[in-house]
This record gives C-alpha cells, structure tokens and sequence, in this order.
C-alpha cells in the first residue's frame, strides 16, 4: 500500500547488549537500514533513523553470572562497543538509545499500567520451575540437565545446542538449577498475558489482505502464525532483572523484554525529540519501517502492532518489516557462543580504512530471500575486482586526466558524439532502477545499478581513450573529460547510499560540498536540494578537511551540495570547476589479510572439533540388557599371540591376522585396519573369544574374535593382559 507519507521512520532492531555485533546482524539489518536512510536523507527527505540496544533480557544475566559481574555492567560494556563499531561502520543513528534509561524505564512502565487500567490483559496462573534453595524462579534458561532427544549433557531448559531441537524444560532429563545445582520444583505463579487471539481478525485484515506486497518470508511468517491460531502471550516473568512490573503485588516481577523492547524504540524518539516525537508516532503521514532479522518477525509483526493496538492513542503501524535471512561465515552458521564469526569491532581495528568494503560486500551478498555465505575470498575479490579496478580505477584515471591535460579544471563541453550520448543515457536508466531497487528494498539489486554506473564511466573512458586523443585533439579531450567528471559526479551520489566513506572521499575530490544533506539537520530537519533544472549546479569548494555540522557547512545549512536530483543530469560539474588531487579511493587487498583470517577461522574450527571429538569419547554406551552366569559361562576367552597380519585385499577395514590360540594356530578376520597396521599387530598378545562360531567374512574363514574395548567416539584399541601370558590362558 504506498501512501503519500510526509516523512519516514526508519528503526533498526535493538541488538542485546550481550555480545558484540557481528557480520551477520550488520548483513541482516544495520545494513540495508543505513543504505535505506543515507538514500532518502540524499534525496532531501524527512527521516529519522533511531537504534538503541536492548539491555534486558535472561541471557544478559547469564552473561553477568558468568563473567562474575553485574548485569549493568554487561550492558554498559557491550553497549559501548556495539555503539562504536555502528559509528565505525558510518551507520548514523540519529539515536543510538539504551533501555535501561530512565526515560524507557518510565516509558515502558507507563505503557503496561495504560493496558493494563483498560484491562487488555488477562492474568493466568501457571507452574513453573522453582530454585528452592536460591529462592527463585528459573527462566528456561537457568534450568539445565539431559537433551530427551540426543542424550546430550547440559541442554537448556529451552534448546539443545548440540542437536538444536527446541525444547521445554519439562522434558529435560534430571533437570537442575544452574544457579544452586538443586533440582528445580513447579511452583505456581501468575502472570499477565495480551490476547493475541483477540487480535487475530484485526491482523489477518491488516497484514494478510493489506500487506501482499510484504517480502514474502515476512507475509508467510505471519500468516503461519495468523493461520495457526494465536495464543495469549506472557508479557511478564519472574526476574530481577528488567522494567519492573508496575502494578501491586508484582514483586519479582519484570516486563518481558519482548514487551518492553520495542517500546524502546518510542523511548529513544522521545529521548532525542522530547518535544516533536508524536509526529513520529502518531501521524498517518509518517512512514514507519522496521528493519529486522528473520527471527524478530513475530515480536514486529504480530505482539508489537497488537500493542499499539491495544494501546490506541494514534500510533501508527508499520508500512513495511524488511527483514533479511541468514548470512553464514564460511559455509558454516554464524554463533557467538561457537565464537564462529567476524565481529565488527575487531573487523574495524584490522582492516582500518576499509568499513566500506564491509558494507559493500554484505550488500552484494546479502541474505535478502535465501540464507547467503560470507567468504574471506570473496570479500577480496569484490574489493580487487569491483571496487578497485571499476570504481576506483575510472575515478582514478578520471581526475589524473582532467590534471594531467587541463590543470585540475573542470574543461569545457564541446559537441557530444554518440559515445557520449549513448554513455550519458544509460545513467538517468540505471538511476530509476536504482531507486525502484533501493524503494523496494532490494538493496543488492540496488548496488549493482550503481556499480553498472561505474561500469558505464570505465567502460566510456577506455572505448574514448582520452589520453591517445589528447594527443592531435585537445577539444575532443576536453569534451570527455568533462563528460568523465560528470559520471565521478553521478558516483558521487550514487555510492552515497552504500559507500558512504568513498563517496565523502570523491566529494572532497571533486571539490564540492561533501554534507551529502546529513548533518544540516539539527533536531528538526532542514532538507537539502537544491539543483534547478537547466541551471546546472552552481557548487561551492570546500576544503578537503572541511567540517561538515550545519553549522560549519558555508551556506549555513542552505548550501548547494550534490543531491540525489542532480544524477544523471549532464551538467553536474561545471566547466571552469577546481578539482583536487586524485587520491586512491579503495586499495588493493593483499592475499597475506585474507590468510591471517582463514587462520583464525581454521584454529576455531580445529579446536572446536577437538572439544567435540573429547566430549563424545566421554560418551558412555548404556548397559545392555542383564545376561546369566550361564550365558557369560558360554564363552571361551583366552589370550593368544597375532603371529602374521596382512591386510584383506580390495576393504579399508579388515585384517585377517594368523593367531597363536595355545589351541591352534588359526585365522581370525578383523575389523581393526582402521586402528593397527598389520605391522602393528604382529608379536601383540590380545584376547580373543575363542569358540565364536566360524564365519565367512570375503572368502576367508574366520574363527574366533579379538575383544576390542571402543569408547564414545568410536575409537578402538585391542585387549591385552596387564603382563604377558602363556597363549590359551582362559579369562573369565
Ligand atoms: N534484541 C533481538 C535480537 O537481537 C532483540 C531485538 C529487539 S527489537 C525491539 O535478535
Ligand atoms: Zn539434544
């Protein structure tokens, strides 16, 4: 449903402060947002960009018991690395807010007393587990003991991560508390839950016939959920940690984070626009967009918007939940707790200088219909075979040029031939394309329109040939040229978007104003478009270390800077125009970088399959079902002597070795190949059961077996007597 919207709302989802943001989350999320927002803020519209981290929630007192400390200080540590690496990554919130403010506390507690007054809650009464030494309720999380489903050790009350089934803390086997160790008891506890049954027609209407044009894992999320029946949801727990509940009686009690999350983004608008932020939220002329991962589709589609239903009071509802699917790291799935990932903040101190090479990739990589792969080697040949040697390169050969031939001045436009109308034509196509891509978000789609515009200009300067031109021609040079610094121009605000640090870079090259709209806004936005058709643009020259506030921007926020109107047009740059030195704008990634990362990765992974491999030889086989003295007396073990091995030919595994029983010599065929060499074996004393019926095993009959001792992960060795034995010594 495309309205006609006055300004636009952009939130991204708040990360848990529990943990450093990653590849996948910027992938996901950040992102596309930030392209999003730096695309409507070039076109001179009214935007508002607002983040914040999510700083309730159980996994971050687990993380504070774990490192011994409080749960603030988790949030307060982690708040200001995943607040850095955003600003490092040139993702520009207008606010990056927190949930444990005063301001969210006494936001999110005046939105559940609000619902709660109207009784849109119902209350119900439940069991849930008990720590009844630590006094205390025990969220999913707390309660760990055996997967019912692998047998694995330490499963949570909610999840198994060995094997991944989800799982519900009553089906854990010998389930403990992992704050006392005791065994956990039900208790009855009552909680306040929001009718989402209640809301069930209102959101089939809203979404399902109102929102067809919702990406479609977005759509199909919701409407499994619409199809399958909504429940009532908790919107409180037992715990010490969160808003709390602000009602009589609810001592112990905190509103779920899921609950007060999302008021979070409210809170950080009021916290920024303490006067205006109803016209954020309470306009139908404001479109909302929730950018979001695949799995907080449910919380923005369904609880949150149900929320605000209940709640009433004019707030407005998403226009569009963009929301990405997964990125994995290598082929594997990207987990924190497996440390398999690239975190953003070790990714800005080790490849400094190179945050838009992050963000390009994960553009044209991005998980945007189906889960999508990061890979070191692909991370380097997008930046050496895309943005060096197309972008970089034709900006590069572009202003040397216009140096090299006319004094760093923008030269004069003569007659255009077809190469130059044909070139110049196919940018206002790829602009269109680019804005229908980055309007509906498709955002890969959107990247290779704008790099097609650097294709265009490497493609125009290397068919033109300037610099052999240059030679009997100066006029005709002068001509591309200019016809070059107008695509430089074009990619200026074309990369804005997704490159912002290259585009600035390009702008200060160029000599013009390198605001790019962003910063002439204060509080209240000041929009920023000012070319006039025919008039061309009559840019000013900043310095290259101009500063950019409003305040600083000559013009005084008025100033005529490129925007997005001006792509495309064939007289951005006017003859005459100083451009400055040319400068690099992406260098070359060396095969040693990429290494060093592939190391990384290949010493987690070896020491993550070593831990592994250690954990299933603790495994221990159950007992077998109980035999009789007479079953056991059945069998004839003795000890014996290999005398020759030799391996069975055409099989990995067998070995059919020749023994010295004290009986007889005789042939015994064994599936120990995999674990002995033949030479190995010879000369060993082992153990055999002697009178096991003889068997054929590939043409070799085979009397007796060697008792093998095998333990949890498979691995096999021989039985042999503490000391060496006379042959035919019976055991038993
Ligand atoms: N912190 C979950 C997540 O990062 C959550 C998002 C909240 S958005 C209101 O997956
Ligand atoms: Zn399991």
């Amino acid at each position: 449903m495309s309205k006609n919207y006055k300004r636009t709302l952009v939130t991204c989802a708040l990360p848990y402060a529990n943990g450093p943001v990653h590849i996948g989350h910027l992938a996901g999320v950040y992102v596309p947002a930030d392209i999003y927002v730096r695309y409507l803020r070039m076109r001179g519209e009214d935007v508002l960009y607002v983040c914040g981290s999510d700083e309730h929630g159980v996994p971050i007192t687990i993380k504070a018991r774990q490192q011994g400390c409080t749960p603030q200080d988790i949030v307060d540590k982690y708040h200001k690395i995943i607040k850095d690496s955003f600003t490092g990554l040139g993702i520009n919130f207008d606010i990056y807010g927190r949930t444990s403010s005063e301001v969210h506390d006494k936001n999110a507690s005046e939105f559940f007393r609000k619902l709660y007054d109207e009784g849109k809650f119902v209350t119900k009464e439940s069991e849930q587990y008990y720590d009844p030494e630590a006094k205390t309720f025990l969220a999913d999380r707390y309660i760990v003991g055996t997967c019912p489903k692998c047998g694995a050790e330490g499963a949570y009350g909610d999840q198994c991560e060995k094997c991944g089934s989800t799982l519900s803390p009553e089906e854990l086997i010998n389930p403990k508390s992992k704050l006392s160790g005791a065994e956990p008891i039900k208790k009855k506890t009552s909680h306040w839950y929001l009718p989402l049954d209640q809301y069930e027609k209102w959101l089939s209407e809203w979404i399902l016939d109102g929102h067809k044009e919702w990406r479609s894992n977005v759509y199909g999320q919701c409407k499994s959920w619409i199809d399958g029946g909504l429940q009532p949801r908790a919107v409180s727990r037992d715990l010490d940690w969160g808003v709390p509940v602000p009602v009589e009686g609810a001592e112990g009690k905190v509103l779920y984070v899921w609950f007060d999350a999302p008021i979070g983004y409210i809170s950080n608008t009021q916290e920024l626009l303490p006067n205006s932020w109803n016209k954020w939220w309470k306009s139908e002329d404001t479109k909302l967009v929730h950018f979001i991962g695949k799995d907080n589709i449910v919380f923005h589609c369904i609880v949150f918007p149900s929320m605000l239903k209940a709640y009433g009071d004019g707030y407005i509802l998403p226009d569009n939940v963009p929301s990405n699917e997964f990125l994995n790291l290598e082929g594997d799935k990207i987990s924190t707790s497996r440390n398999w990932a690239v975190w953003a903040h070790e990714y800005l101190e080790q490849f400094p200088g190179k945050e838009d090479v992050m963000r390009y990739v994960l553009t044209a990589n991005a998980p945007e219909t189906k889960d999508n792969d990061f890979s070191w080697k692909d991370f380097q040949t997008r930046n050496n075979s895309e943005l060096v040697a197309i972008f970089g390169n034709f900006v590069n050969r572009a202003v040397v040029l216009t140096h090299k031939y006319f004094g760093g001045k923008v030269p004069a436009c003569g007659e255009l031939l077809d190469v130059d109308k044909e070139a110049l034509a196919e940018i206002p196509v790829l602009r269109a394309s680019l804005e229908k891509n980055i309007e509906g978000y498709h955002f890969r789609e959107a990247l290779k329109d704008a790099m097609s515009i650097a294709r265009v200009g490497n493609k125009y300067i290397s068919d033109t040939e300037p610099w052999k031109v240059a030679k009997t021609d100066m006029d005709r040079t002068a001509t591309i040229l200019n016809v070059c610094m107008q695509i430089c121009a074009d990619l200026a605000i074309a990369f804005e978007p997704f490159t912002p640090f290259a585009a600035e870079k390009l702008r200060k090259m160029l000599g013009v104003c390198v605001c790019a709209g962003v910063d002439h806004r204060k509080g209240e936005q000041e929009t920023v478009n000012t070319y006039k058709e025919g008039e061309g643009a009559a840019l000013h020259t900043v310095s290259a270390d101009a500063p950019q506030p409003a305040s600083a921007c000559p013009g005084n926020g008025k100033c005529v800077c490129l925007s997005w109107d001006m792509l495309g047009k064939t007289d951005i740059i006017a003859a005459g125009h100083e451009v400055g030195a040319a400068e690099l704008l992406f260098a070359k990634i060396e095969d040693d970088a990429i290494q060093a990362q592939l190391d990384r990765l290949d010493t987690i992974r070896a020491e993550r399959e070593a831990a592994a491999k250690a954990e299933a030889a603790k495994v221990v086989a159950p007992q077998k079902d109980e035999c009789s003295f007479e079953d056991f007396e059945k069998m004839d073990i003795r000890t014996a002597t290999v005398l020759e091995a030799e391996r069975v030919p055409k099989t990995d595994k067998l070995l059919k070795l020749t023994i010295d029983t004290g009986i007889d010599k005789r042939t015994i065929v064994s599936g120990i190949a995999e674990y002995y060499t033949p030479e190995e074996m010879v000369g060993k004393q082992i153990c055999i059961l002697a009178n096991l019926a003889p068997r054929k095993i590939r043409g070799i009959e085979s009397k007796g077996m060697i008792l093998m001792a095998r333990q949890g992960d498979g691995k096999m060795r021989f039985v042999t007597p503490q000391e060496t034995l006379a042959n035919g010594a019976q055991i038993g």
